[in-house]
């Protein structure tokens, strides 16, 4: 306690307390926001919990973003965020710039040990008046959470609430995690080729969307799409053509890792597959000692499956496979490599168990855990193995009795290859229509065991699509409900709910120049519309 002995010491204190308050930041705007609903905003995939506060923070030139930094990849999401943010609305928010007096509000995005371990994708993000602090235990889990924060930025700004343009983001609470570890898209460069462009603009697309894998199916009858530098002639000869008989292509080593470094700073990582025994005419052109299905190799500029085969029975083509494996694995990243497997007709049934049972073997070897389509569990195959379940619903059944973890592609439901419906420009059908309501409306876990299953991926085969177009218009909107069914649980998941927030993706979806199938089930908001309504 203070005694005040003296008119002078009365005076000495208040001159401290005036100089003390000029030191500080000017005193703190007051904006009188409009009551938000953090509950109602339009997020996909919707989060574990949210919870509303009703106030707004301002997001506008007074804002700055502020990461751990002793931690590696904060800072790089934090940058991140910046980019997205002014791309979005075109202010430059700093990052880390300790120096700038002018700070109103502050982004944090910290490192957290509270936050459980075992959940490496896991955030918390909590948004008060003058802060939003994003909390993850990993920079990965930091990463998924700033998508959530990209998407409740408003897509205008308000022009009447103070004197600069702010955007208005509303106020509350958000825990999340995802259901399953495993959320992937694959694609086939195989049938068509696809330029790095354009592989790069469909993972910014689905990190948006929090998925964590993007599969690259590189090899199949019609194509050969990734350099070999111990057998050059795959790609010279096996990548030249593609389905229909435009020249082919393929990705050098290097842009493959291109790809790879693009994905892992998404936080995505590359599976990659090599397709065999079956569906390896491409490679079988090019090296014809490793034919066995008898008849001599042609280029393949058509759609069939299911007649082509390696000899299972040669040592060499072991030696072969084994170099191939060695090469691409050396420049994967991530844990694990995909063998194919699938429709291998012509192989005989012992042979194809005696080949799986190999190629595991060098797959483990190299370092990585094989993953196959749902065939591959009639091998003698090890439980820390992945069985994709595509169609085989019995190999399915006799993956999970083996232990082995399950990948959820039903075709019916994730074949994002599929026509819409009868109309669609593109697409498939042999296994039906899938409409955006029917790509939406199941649960991986009526098919196997919840405990069985690492998680869902949406196989986009490209024998119909030869552009970035033809993809987008495939791949969206399904793949963003794919999104929702791998990262939400079923509770949370509702049509009716989904579809209004599917409505609201269009302004992003249009931003990023994504040619996306107008769904007539969907009432889709544009940019336009919405400035409409504003006005
Ligand atoms: C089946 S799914 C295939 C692919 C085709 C696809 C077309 C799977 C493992 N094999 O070779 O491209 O159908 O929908």
């Amino acid at each position: 306690m203070i005694k005040l002995s003296s008119v002078g010491s009365l005076f000495a204190i208040l001159f401290t307390i005036t100089t003390i308050s000029c030191t500080q930041p000017k005193p703190k705007r007051v904006i009188n926001f409009p009551e938000t609903n953090l509950v109602e905003e339009n997020l996909i995939p919707k989060p574990l919990e949210i919870i509303s506060t009703n106030d707004g923070f301002a997001l506008d030139k007074y804002t700055a973003i502020y990461t751990s930094k002793d931690v590696e990849g904060f800072e790089e999401v934090g940058n991140f965020l910046a980019d997205k943010i002014k791309s979005k609305t075109g202010i430059e928010v700093p990052v880390n710039i300790d120096t700038i007096t002018t700070i109103e509000t502050v982004i944090n995005i910290r490192k957290s040990d509270t936050l459980d371990q075992n959940l490496p994708e896991a955030y918390q993000l909590h948004i008060a008046q003058d802060t939003i602090t994003l909390h993850s235990s990993t920079a990965t889990g930091a990463f998924r959470g700033i998508q959530t924060l990209r998407q409740i930025i408003p897509e205008m700004s308000n022009d009447t609430l103070t004197k600069n343009k702010v955007w208005v983001i509303p106020t509350g609470k958000i825990i999340d995690s995802p259901q399953f570890e495993y959320r992937g898209a694959m694609l086939d460069v195989a049938r068509h080729f696809f330029a790095v462009e354009d592989v790069k603009k469909y993972i910014d697309v689905l990190s948006y969307y929090k998925f964590n894998v993007l599969h690259l199916h590189l090899t199949d009858d019609q194509g050969w799409r990734i350099e070999i530098k111990s057998w050059p002639k795959l790609t010279e000869i096996g990548g030249s053509t593609e389905v229909g008989g435009k020249s082919g292509g393929f990705y050098t080593q290097e842009e493959y890792t291109d790809i790879v470094n693009y994905a892992a700073a998404r936080h995505i990582l590359i599976v990659p597959e090599i397709d065999m025994p079956g569906h390896t005419n491409a490679a079988s052109v090019s090296y014809p000692f490793l034919n066995g299905n008898g008849k001599t190799p042609k280029l393949y500029k058509g759609t069939r499956v299911g007649f082509s085969t390696f000899d299972t029975k040669k040592d060499t083509v072991y030696a072969f496979i084994d170099d191939v494996i060695r090469e691409v694995a050396a420049i994967t990243p991530g844990p694990y490599f995909h063998i194919g497997g699938d429709e291998s007709l012509v192989t005989k049934k012992k042979d194809y168990i005696y080949f799986v049972n190999k190629v595991e073997k060098i797959v483990q070897k190299y370092g990585k855990r094989m993953i196959g389509w749902d065939e591959v569990a009639n091998a003698d195959i090890s439980s820390s193995s992945i069985s994709q379940h595509w169609r085989g619903k019995k190999n399915t059944q006799v993956a999970v009795s083996k232990g082995m973890k399950i990948i959820m592609s039903p075709a019916e439901k994730a074949y994002l290859d599929m026509k819409y419906d009868s109309l669609s420009k593109y697409g498939l059908d042999w296994v039906g229509h899938i409409p955006t309501d029917t790509a939406y409306i199941w649960t991986p876990e009526s098919y196997v065991p919840l405990k069985s299953i690492m998680g869902i991926e949406a196989p986009l085969w490209s024998e119909t699509i030869s552009d970035i177009d033809e993809l987008e218009y495939l791949a969206f909107p399904r793949a963003i409900g794919y999104a929702e069914i791998g990262w939400t649980v079923q509770e949370n998941r509702n049509w009716e709910d989904y579809k209004v927030r599917l409505a609201n993706q269009g302004p992003f979806l249009e931003r990023m120049n994504v040619k996306y199938y107008p769904s007539p089930l969907i009432d889709w908001k544009t940019k336009q519309g919405m400035q409409k309504i504003k006005k």
